[in-house]
């Protein structure tokens, strides 16, 4: 059996870092993990090969090689999912989808794959591959059954990569949080006991990108890397060994929550196990805020000393931040500017709060007759539910948000903190000489003499050389993250936002009109209990009843009614 394994272009985000790949040369962040997982999974006489769109195109002779197409994506990677979809199914193969958009919304992808997988797919592989080789009786729908154990994993297949291509190449330690945030979908589909590999295994895992020939960045790909603190001690004491032992061919970067910061021990040990960073969800400064979404452990911490003591310690901190809460109003977004600009967070990822599938925030806002459509996973436009904020005020105070966060003296001046603050490196990892100097000079040429804010840029790196000097080859790999950060706010995001006010105003002014022509009141109300959802795409259609708050437009016409 051929098995073509095809993971869908993601659109330009935040996330993507697109702008400062391509000053370092790379085409990709990060490898499609749940592919590569799932591929080590089939038996052992079939072949399988991996074409990643973020990397390079699909030729039509992948396509005709395969017998099956396996297909894998978030909500954000859609159109490019059901594109690739559908050209398999011109082609005659079977199409097989998994991964988080099949979990969450499997009733998006039915009517393009022959069987969508949701969940953890360990233990449905067997059963799957059975059916494929049969050739026939390929269910519609598949569910995973229950959450698998990880400690009997295989490697993830890393031969199937071309590493050249991806900044950091990522492994799995653990799934599932301890903790209960309400806008989560994590803790619904890996729960809330987190499930870990052993340390031996993670190694073995390891070895495997060893032996691609990869150096550089690995991420460990676990929702919190803390939620089981005992286990991770004991990981991070083999992982230790495991680095000594292989001379730091690796430098490690993860997901944590702000607790990490509580726990000195913890910290210590995963610098001595050479991690470099951590990316911690701190959603806003705002108690309110925090008590209304569930997020206990933020509450439980004074935030700017958490983060900068994991600087401190030797962790550079990026984090997650949303605005568009039920407490929230201008002032609150205001505050959450300050406080961001005087943090030792560079890169903060602040988005308007959407309510995902199957999460608690959903079902709430279902109950409370508040949602509009279903989460496209873009977490940079309009919410899809009705704000308790007035809409213009709130994409307008995230609009100022973003532009002073990103402006670029701002976010260098946010990058000298973190210098100032972290420990002199004492890391014994260090990039091939001539990839580093690769990124010094495309950075300086890019930003120093090509870029628009070329004088901020001297300035940070004077301050950088005079005051940090030992931490130079951070200063540019920050300063190399920044030219995504700045460069894609000010071209993509906050024009796409001064679009989305200007959309909600047009919407309001034709509805104004359409209520002042006198249309009976009644006859709205029963258009807003039928009317179809303004944003409905094909293949969407399913249970579109149980959003019954209706369309944005219907909505705003009973309103100004
Ligand atoms: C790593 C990661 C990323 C990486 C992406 C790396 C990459 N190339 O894919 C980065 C940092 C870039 C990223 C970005 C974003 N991410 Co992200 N990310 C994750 C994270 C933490 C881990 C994913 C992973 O590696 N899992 C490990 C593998 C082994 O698991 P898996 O992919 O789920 O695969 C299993 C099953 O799904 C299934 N499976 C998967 N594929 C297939 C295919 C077939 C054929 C079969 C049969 C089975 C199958 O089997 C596998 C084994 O059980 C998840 C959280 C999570 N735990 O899933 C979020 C997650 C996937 N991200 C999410 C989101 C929303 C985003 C962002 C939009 C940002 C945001 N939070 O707002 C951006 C968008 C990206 C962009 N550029 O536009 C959501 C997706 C929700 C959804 N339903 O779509 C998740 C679930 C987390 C969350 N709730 O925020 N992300
Ligand atoms: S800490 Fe992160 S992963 Fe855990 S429940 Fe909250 S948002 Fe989800």
């Amino acid at each position: 059996m051929r098995i073509l394994c095809l993971y869908p272009a993601f659109p330009r985000t935040y996330w993507g870092h697109e702008d400062a790949l391509r000053l370092m040369g790379k085409r990709s962040l990060l490898p499609p993990l749940g592919l590569l997982t799932v591929a080590a999974l089939l038996p052992k006489d079939w072949e399988v090969r991996l074409c990643d769109l973020n990397v390079q195109a699909l030729a039509p002779e992948q396509l005709q090689w395969a017998d099956a197409v396996f297909l894998s994506g978030m909500l954000v990677q859609r159109d490019s999912l059901l594109e690739l979809a559908a050209q398999a199914r011109a082609a005659g193969k079977v199409v097989v989808v998994g991964g988080p958009v099949a979990t969450t919304s499997p009733e998006l992808l039915t009517p393009y794959a022959d069987c969508v997988v949701s969940g953890e797919a360990e233990e449905l592989m067997a059963p799957l591959c059975e059916a494929l080789a049969k050739g026939a009786g390929l269910p519609a729908h598949m569910a995973a059954p229950r959450r698998p154990e990880l400690r009997t994993l295989p490697p993830p297949r890393y031969d199937l990569l071309d590493v050249k291509a991806y900044h950091s190449l990522s492994v799995q330690w653990s799934r599932g949080c301890p903790f209960n945030c309400e806008f989560c979908d994590i803790i619904e589909v890996f729960g809330r006991h987190p499930r870990t590999k052993s340390p031996a295994q993670l190694c073995g895992e390891l070895d495997a990108i060893l032996a691609t020939g990869f150096r550089g960045t690995v991420f460990l790909s676990d929702d919190n890397l803390v939620g089981n603190k005992v286990e991770t001690l004991r990981l991070l004491t083999v992982l230790q060994k495991w680095m000594e032992e292989h001379r730091f061919p690796f430098q490690f970067y993860s997901e944590a929550s702000i607790n990490l910061a509580a726990s000195d021990e913890l910290m210590r040990a995963m610098v001595r196990a050479g991690f470099d960073s951590v990316f911690v969800g701190i959603e806003t400064p705002s108690t309110e805020a925090l008590r209304e979404t569930h997020k206990a452990q933020n509450l439980a911490v004074d935030l700017h000393e958490a983060v900068d003591k994991l600087v401190r310690s030797g962790l550079d901190v990026s984090a997650g931040f949303i605005v568009g809460f039920d407490s929230d109003d201008q002032a609150a977004i205001e505050r959450q500017r300050e406080w961001i600009a005087r943090s030792c967070i560079p890169q903060a990822m602040v988005g308007i709060l959407g309510a995902l599938p199957g999460t608690q925030l959903e079902r709430r806002l279902v109950r409370e007759g508040r949602m509009l459509e279903r989460s496209s996973g873009e977490t940079f436009g309009r919410a899809n539910f009705r704000t308790k904020m007035d809409e213009i005020e709130l994409l307008e105070s995230y609009r100022r948000l973003l532009a002073s966060i990103y402006a670029p003296a701002a976010y260098f001046e946010r990058v000298n903190r973190v210098l100032e603050l972290r420990p002199r490196s004492d890391s014994h990892f260090s990039l091939p000489w001539h990839y580093a100097l690769r990124c010094v000079l495309s950075s300086m040429l890019h930003q120093g003499v090509l870029g628009r804010y070329r004088r901020v840029y001297w300035r940070f790196l004077g301050r950088a050389l005079w005051r940090t000097p030992k931490r130079m080859a951070r200063a540019f790999s920050l300063a190399v993250s920044g030219e995504h950060m700045i460069r894609y706010t000010a071209e993509d995001v906050l024009p796409r936002l001064q679009l989305a006010i200007e959309q909600v105003r047009s919407e309001r002014e034709s509805k104004r009109q359409a209520a002042a022509q006198l249309e009976p009141v009644g006859k709205l109300r029963a258009t807003r209990r039928a009317g179809p959802r303004s944003a409905v795409r094909v293949g969407e259609d399913v249970g579109v009843s149980e959003f019954v708050g209706g369309t944005r437009e219907t909505e705003s016409v009973v309103a100004s009614a």
